[in-house]
């Protein structure tokens, strides 16, 4: 499906491009549940991620994030392989279940792991991008209704002040949410993700608790930690036509309201899209008064994770369908690579929203199916894909958006989800029999065109 191309196998960015500037921060990222393992370990409770893996058919080969990459074991060695890497900082998330029982007490030793690990990057000079809900939601919470039950809100504010009073000063930049979208939509619609359900209107409930849950845990972050940025992280999607009838571009149209504003509105506007409710009529969830005035509490940043973009056509009724195009460049994950996509969607948003927030590409990058050869892993792909997004988020810069860093997803292949341990996203390669971990080309000249730009005086 791979469209041959010639790849670009340096990393060589213009003398003129923001990646030069010291202040650009250039990371790596990963999750929670993707590296961790050690899923019964010190009081550590069952998430929904652990139920949803261990029903049949649901990950590929019957995959579970049992064991990972081990981090919960290998973290020190983890943070020598990032501080290696010569980047500015690192994002990762916090289990849920982790750190809090179920009555809502802490667990020493489970935020015992995170305070060590937070305190060894600081100590290396590394900044801290900590997500504190990457979709492991503790089973209990599930068990009684999960982000279909306004409750959820709550107890996700409850956790966000308990992590935030332990961990305050060992965090640069927390992030609420990471893509409330994947959340609700493959959560609780296509029922791809845990905890599988498959109902539109219960997507649209889900994603209403899961934006009230941010905006009360925002206000308990400024509380507990007023020295640290405050925002969201959300996937975004890019999509377009190639065909030529008012139906075909207002599909397009809906393609993004649905992927995007669903979210960014709310966060940025106080309110959902109406097309939204076009796209699915009676799927409006129950808002409380007051609800949108938290969802709309100021963020000091947003995060964007972009990775493809999706051609559509009209449905012929109301809606969009999916019209994969023919001879393009796609990676192991069957998504089309396309750079654009981002730079556009980064000047869509500063058009769009006056009080659009800083942002920082918190997540980009690709799969391959990598192999270790003679000690080496080639990912001309990824070369190739990280040189042409990062110029893509230059140009966006040089066009006026306010755009901080950018994080490679990911520091190492990992639990990629429903596809688990065959989708290999890192730049750093794992050999799960082994678990050792190789660097790929991708990472040599990442960490080699980091050294210089440090070496570049001020
Ligand atoms: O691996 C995921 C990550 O957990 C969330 N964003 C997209 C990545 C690639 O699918």
């Amino acid at each position: 499906m791979t469209k041959p191309a010639a790849l670009q196998t340096t990393f060589d960015p213009p003398a003129d491009s923001v990646l030069w500037r010291k202040d650009f921060l250039i990371g790596v990222a990963t999750a929670a549940y993707q590296i961790e393992g050690a899923s019964e370990e010190d009081g550590r409770l069952p998430s929904i991620w652990d139920t949803f893996s261990a029903i049949p058919g649901k990950v590929l080969h019957g995959d579970t994030g049992a064991v990972a990459c081990d981090h919960y074991h290998r973290w020190e060695e983890d943070v020598e392989l990032i501080s290696g890497l010569n980047v500015d900082a690192y994002r990762l998330s916090i289990a849920w279940p982790r750190v809090m029982h179920a009555d809502g007490s802490v667990n020493e030793k489970g935020i015992a792991f995170y305070r060590q690990l937070l305190a060894r990057l600081r100590a290396k000079g590394l900044k801290t991008f900590v997500t504190l809900y990457h979709w492991d939601l503790p089973q209990h919470l599930e068990d009684r209704g999960g982000w279909i039950n306004r409750e959820t809100a709550f107890r996700f504010a409850e956790y966000a002040d308990l992590v935030s009073r332990e961990l305050k000063g060992l965090v640069d930049a927390w992030s609420t949410l990471n893509e409330p979208w994947c959340s609700a939509m493959h959560g609780y619609g296509t029922g791809h993700h845990a905890p599988g359900k498959t109902d539109n209107k219960l997507a649209l409930q889900a994603m209403h608790h899961l934006l009230l849950g941010h905006g009360l845990a925002m206000r308990a972050l400024r509380r507990n930690d007023p020295t640290s940025l405050k925002g969201l992280v959300a996937n975004v999607g890019r999509g377009t036509t190639d065909g030529d009838t008012p139906a075909d571009l207002r599909a397009a149209e809906l393609f993004e309201i649905q992927n995007n504003d669903w979210v960014l509105d709310p966060l940025l506007k106080q309110r959902y899209p109406a097309g939204l409710f076009e796209l699915w009529p009676g799927t409006e969830p129950e808002v409380q008064p007051g609800d949108m005035e938290i969802i709309g509490e100021p963020m000091d940043y947003l995060g964007i994770n972009y990775y493809f973009r999706t051609n559509v056509r009209s449905d012929g009724a109301h809606g969009y369908t999916e019209m994969p195009l023919e001879g393009v460049e796609r990676t192991q994950m069957g998504w089309e690579v396309y750079p654009d996509g981002l730079r556009d969607l980064l000047l869509g948003f500063h058009r769009n929203y006056a009080n659009l927030p800083p942002i920082y590409i918190t997540e980009n990058g690709t799969a391959s199916d990598d192999a270790v050869v003679n000690g080496e892993v080639n990912d001309a792909q990824r070369i190739s894909f990280l040189n042409r997004h990062l110029a893509a988020v230059d140009e966006a810069v040089k066009a006026g958006v306010k755009v901080r860093g950018y994080f490679i997803w990911s520091l190492m292949d990992n639990f990629e989800w429903a596809f688990g341990y065959e989708r290999r996203f890192g730049i750093v390669h794992v050999d799960y029999s082994t678990q050792k971990r190789t660097l790929k080309r991708s990472a040599h000249l990442v960490r080699d065109f980091l050294a210089k730009r440090r070496a570049q005086p001020d």
